[in-house]
């Protein structure tokens, strides 16, 4: 099946005639989780449930900081987005996907871009680690060799931009509208669904959040420990998932 059918392009015209291409994806999946989870997608927004213990994902990330990320962290962001779209009724029936594509680069914008993409970011990076990982296979191996050459070659290319990322943000692998594989990072909780915001849109098939909270208390200045440690523990299938249903 070819994945550009999945894939549609909208040009978009709002009343301050801006004109951006706007990614559609034919998803409904909750908080864009790849699994038949029942949360609901639109306001008031649920956190994710943690699909493993606090300390499943040891030795690789520690207990004290997946407790901090869960319970603080994600779900700070996760109360702050309700709140920022509780008095928003325009908002209030819509994905998460349709928001974080319909936020503006404005300052007016900038709470519910942090809280949105936090809550969305954090949803997914969750479910894409697995106490012992999961091997990759199927259509996404293939994938991934035709446009980096090798897996070793996307590794090194995926590890090099997130060691490299400046402050906080996310690295990703994405897919473009153009049906392409590519690795891009961004800063904060930005995501690559954000047309107007990113350099480059795209759907994300897997993200790493280098924010040093997410690393810190056991890894301290060795974000490329941490960056090597969490490939020990990506879910390979929830990521080729995500690549087939597109
Ligand atoms: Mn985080």
């Amino acid at each position: 099946m070819n994945k550009r059918q999945f894939i549609k392009i909208a040009g978009v015209a709002t009343a301050g005639t801006i004109l951006a291409p706007t990614l559609t994806f034919c998803s409904n999946k909750p908080g864009g989780l790849a699994n038949n989870s029942p949360l609901s997608n639109n306001y008031p927004f649920a956190q994710a449930a943690l699909p493993y213990a606090y300390n499943a994902l040891e030795p690789h990330i520690d207990e004290v900081t997946m407790e901090i990320h869960y319970s603080k962290h994600h779900a700070g962001y996760t109360k702050k987005l309700n709140e920022a779209i509780e008095g928003n009724s325009s908002l209030q029936g819509k994905s998460i996907e349709d928001i974080l594509g319909g936020i503006k680069p404005d300052s007016a914008q900038l709470n519910l871009r942090n809280n949105a993409g936090g809550y969305y970011n954090h949803n997914l990076y969750w479910e894409w680690m697995k106490p012992g990982g999961h091997e990759l296979s199927g259509a996404l191996v293939d994938a991934i060799n035709g446009n980096f050459g090798s897996f070793v070659a996307f590794k090194t290319q995926f590890i090099d931009t997130a060691k490299s990322q400046f402050g906080s943000g996310w690295t990703w692998l994405i897919l473009t509208i153009n049906g392409e594989l590519k690795i891009t990072s961004t800063p904060n909780q930005d995501n690559p669904l954000m047309t107007y915001v990113v350099e480059e849109s795209g759907y994300p098939l897997l993200g790493i959040d280098i924010w040093e909270h997410a690393y810190y208390l056991k890894h301290q200045n060795m974000r490329v420990d941490y960056i090597a440690a969490f490939f020990e523990l990506i879910n390979w299938d929830v990521v080729s998932k995500r690549f087939e249903i597109r």
